[in-house]
């Protein structure tokens, strides 16, 4: 095999030209994001020492005591963004409200906001199991060099300009898009540098993997339970596998390079469903997409959802495109119980 190897950084500088707005502002904000997964993910990998090394009290170098993770990753994130002046706003599944760099910064000229949940699955971590920082970016409706409003962060996301995931696993990898397929990148930690090592990644069209917390069973709508019940029957090649971490960048990843789909519909627990639209769902539709998949709150495309607020819950159903509209059609079908 003769191919040269890649990096992130010099394949962000070789596509930056084919992006449709060549200031090089979205390679600097994706650099950054770079940037911010590196230090994130040294934090996490030595998870399991911090009662080990953090004995009696101690503080880090900066003299703070030991936060919580997804605190940590939310901090780093943010202050990655902000100090390399690299957006206009930024709203994070950590901040109730989004920040205004303008505010900030009355010269800041940016024209994209950020929208990220710095360490999704976070629960995870206690028992060594995969997270992931997940981030959606766009440009902004307003007039550059103004304060943001909340119309810049509240858009479809179909309007998505950039959006991916970084997964924090038995390997690190940074995972994006930028609407023009769905690029993998693995982290070699012994020089902190991020390889190409997964190019246009590709959604099997069919799967065999279905990924649900099924512990909700009874509260799902009978088009989900009539669904579930078809992955586990005896036909064709049926019965399907479950596989469920808990940790929907962990669950997407494998289900894109194997085939399969993940749900987390509404329930009589969570009317709304669980996870949040703006910074969970569309950025995972738009990789979804781009890599050939599909996403759907169970009836109508994810990204087509017009956001009335930042943190906004919505059902979702994404993974492999025949297997996503297989729900879809159990989802109308008439529902009989
Ligand atoms: P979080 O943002 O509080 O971490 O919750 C999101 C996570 C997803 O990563 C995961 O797919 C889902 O919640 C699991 O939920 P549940 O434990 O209800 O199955
Ligand atoms: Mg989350």
């Amino acid at each position: 095999m003769h191919h040269k190897i890649q990096t992130l950084g010099e394949f962000i500088i070789k596509n930056q030209s084919s992006f449709k707005y060549t200031s090089g502002e979205l390679s600097r904000l994706i650099n950054s994001i770079r940037l911010a997964a590196k230090v994130v993910n040294y934090e996490v990998n030595k998870a399991g020492l911090v009662d080990v090394l953090g004995t009696a009290g101690d503080t880090n170098i900066q003299g703070e005591d030991q936060q919580k993770l997804d605190v940590y990753a939310n901090e780093k994130f943010i202050q990655t963004l902000v100090n390399r002046n690299i957006v206009c706003g930024i709203a994070s599944e950590e901040e109730e409200d989004f920040i205004s760099i303008n505010s900030i910064d009355e010269n800041n000229q940016n024209k994209y906001v950020v929208l990220i949940d710095p360490l999704d699955g976070s629960s995870n971590i206690d028992v060594n199991v995969s997270v992931g920082t997940i981030f959606s970016i766009y440009r902004r409706v307003t007039p550059a060099g103004t304060p943001v409003k909340i119309e810049d962060f509240l858009q479809k996301g179909n309007k998505q300009v950039a959006a991916g995931y970084i997964i924090y696993g038995t390997s690190t990898m940074l995972v994006y898009t930028t609407g023009d397929g769905v690029n993998g990148f693995t982290l070699n930690p012994a020089i902190g540098t991020f390889y190409l090592s997964h190019p246009q990644m590709n959604f099997p069209i069919e799967g065999t993997i279905y990924s649900v917390n099924e512990g909700n069973y009874i509260h799902f709508p009978q088009g989900i339970k009539n669904y579930i019940k078809y992955c586990q029957m005896e036909e064709d090649n049926r019965p399907y596998t479950s596989r469920y971490i808990g940790s929907l960048v962990s669950d997407f990843h494998r289900n894109m390079i194997k085939g399969g789909i993940y749900l987390y519909p509404t329930s009589t627990k969570n009317p709304n469903g669980k996870l949040r639209l703006l910074y969970e769902c569309n950025p995972i539709a738009f990789l979804a997409e781009q890599a050939g998949g599909k996403a759907s709150d169970g009836s109508s495309r994810i990204m087509d959802i017009m956001p009335v607020e930042l943190h906004q819950r919505v059902s979702f159903v994404c993974g492999s495109i025949s297997m996503v509209e297989k729900v879809e059609s159990f989802m109308c079908a008439p529902q009989i119980s």
